[in-house]
């Protein structure tokens, strides 16, 4: 196996040890706003220090970049471990059961390998580049889906709610003509992985960071799905605008959202 896969597991399941734990003992959650809407607990803060105890081990040098960390650059800038300790800490706060740690490796500006694990349903994504994707031990692979007809979309509301908000809507409003429904999981990490395991059918959002999406961006592709941007290039661990699905269906969605997009949202 990979050896930097095998640390990444390492490092996700016992971020998710700490995550499980915290989840069956609310009073031990302590809860502080980073912005309105914006919640980070002891909890984010333990799992991040100790997947990031867990690479320094084994890559001391290696460049760790947190949600709740920042940037750690190590004498080696090339490789990059990018790290979201808990993905949807919105539903962990309530109690409601959808979360995961997300861990990438980046190399030279490509990712490597990819980590989405779920500590709840003990379910672990992993993809490595030119080697396909697994939930657990079973190979994924993207249903290969005709159009929109029928298709089960996720998205997540934006958070920049003022600006974005309109033409979010929007995009739904057009997605909805064609697509059966939408989910909204609150969990990009997850929304990503379950693209790659055909529990939706597609995927978009906006204003993403690159820890939410990184790890399950690899996921989707090496499912056999496509990844992109809104005008269908690859800036989209940059500016955060992401669509992900299988080959007609990322285009039929690309299609849709276009004649939505402000100026700022068109990468
Ligand atoms: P988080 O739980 O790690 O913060 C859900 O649509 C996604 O948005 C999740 O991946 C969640 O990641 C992220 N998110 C939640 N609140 C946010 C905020 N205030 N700003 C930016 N991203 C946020
Ligand atoms: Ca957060
Ligand atoms: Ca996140
Ligand atoms: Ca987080």
């Amino acid at each position: 196996m990979n050896p930097m896969l095998n640390i990444a597991i390492r490092a996700a399941r016992r971020a998710g040890n700490i995550i499980a734990k915290g989840y069956e003992r609310p009073e031990s959650i302590e809860t502080a706003n980073k912005r309105p809407n914006d919640y980070v607990t002891n909890i984010d803060k333990a799992a991040e220090e100790a997947v990031i105890e867990i690479i320094r081990k084994s890559y001391p040098d290696h460049t760790i970049i947190g949600e709740e960390s920042g940037a750690l650059e190590g004498e080696n800038k090339n490789v990059q471990w990018i790290i979201d300790p808990l993905d949807g800490t919105t539903n962990f706060v309530k109690s409601f059961p959808h979360f995961a740690v997300s861990i990438a490796i980046r190399e030279n500006g490509r990712t490597e390998v990819g980590v989405v694990y779920d500590p709840i349903r003990n379910e672990l994504f992993t993809a490595v580049r030119g080697e396909g994707a697994k939930l657990n031990d079973t190979r994924l692979r993207v249903e290969n889906r005709r159009d929109l007809d029928g298709a089960i979309l996720a998205t997540g509301f934006p958070f920049k709610a003022k600006q974005h908000m309109p033409a979010h809507l929007n995009i739904i409003g057009a997605l909805i003509e064609d697509a059966a429904d939408f989910r909204r999981s609150g969990s990009a990490a997850l929304d990503l992985a379950y693209v790659a395991a055909n529990r939706v059918d597609g995927y978009f959002e906006i204003g993403l960071k690159p820890w939410d999406s990184a790890a399950g961006d690899l996921l989707v592709r090496e499912a056999g799905g496509i990844v992109t941007d809104f005008s269908g290039g690859h800036n989209y661990l940059k500016s955060g605008n992401i669509v992900a699905a299988s080959p007609r269906v990322a285009k039929a969605i690309l299609t849709k959202i276009q004649p939505h997009l402000t100026d700022t949202l068109k990468n």
